[in-house]
């Protein structure tokens, strides 16, 4: 199946391709880093089109919830304003990506990129109906940004060369695309773009 990008009604979803996710980071995805050449083939490919880029990011306070200090499950990571929670170097975002700040209350986790944010309004004011994503971590933010894509109805494909997961327990990984799969997103690689 070969699919356009148009430019008015896509959107590429760039999901959490942070210091901290890279090998090297405080919260490593395994090949984190390998996403990046993939994603900037993507970024030149949208940007071609016209059509519109977003890079969400994890963005805590020091005291947040997910951290195992404060009762969570992970190490601190991405905290706001740090080293670990910028973009990877390497990732060519365009001058006018929109950039999405999310898990930013202390008091709440939150993996998807539309919880807590103004995301699902910024694309239906531009006009997008189908969305693009990758990233990072294919069974965390990654997956809860597709089911909630799908839930607001928007047509979704999960960018399968560009995403990449933690897989702490072996299987995830798997699970988690299947179950975007049966939730509707359908799988897209660089070369079903023609
Ligand atoms: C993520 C764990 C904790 C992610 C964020 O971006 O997938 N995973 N915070
Ligand atoms: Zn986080």
């Amino acid at each position: 199946m070969k699919y356009r990008i148009e430019g008015k009604e896509d959107a590429l979803i760039i999901v959490d391709v942070q210091v901290d996710f890279c090998p090297g980071g405080a919260l490593p995805v395994p090949r984190g880093d390998e996403v990046v050449p993939v994603l900037n083939e993507y970024i030149r490919r949208f940007r071609a089109a016209g059509a519109l880029i977003v890079a969400t990011r994890d963005w805590h306070p020091p005291n947040h919830v997910s951290f195992k200090n404060y009762g969570g499950l992970w190490p601190p990571h991405c905290v706001q304003g740090t080293e670990g929670a910028k973009f990877h170097p390497d990732l060519n975002l365009p001058d006018d990506v929109i950039v999405v700040s999310k898990a930013t209350d202390p008091s709440r986790e939150a993996y998807s990129g539309f919880e807590g944010t103004d995301l699902e309004e910024r694309l239906r004011r531009a006009g997008v109906r189908r969305v693009f994503v990758g990233g990072l971590a294919t069974e965390y933010c990654v997956k809860s940004t597709v089911l909630d894509a799908l839930r607001y109805g928007f047509e979704t494909f999960l960018l399968e060369d560009a995403v990449r997961g933690i897989d702490a327990t072996p299987g995830d990984v798997e699970k988690a695309i299947k179950e975007m799969l049966e939730r509707g997103a359908k799988k897209l690689r660089l070369q079903d773009i023609g």
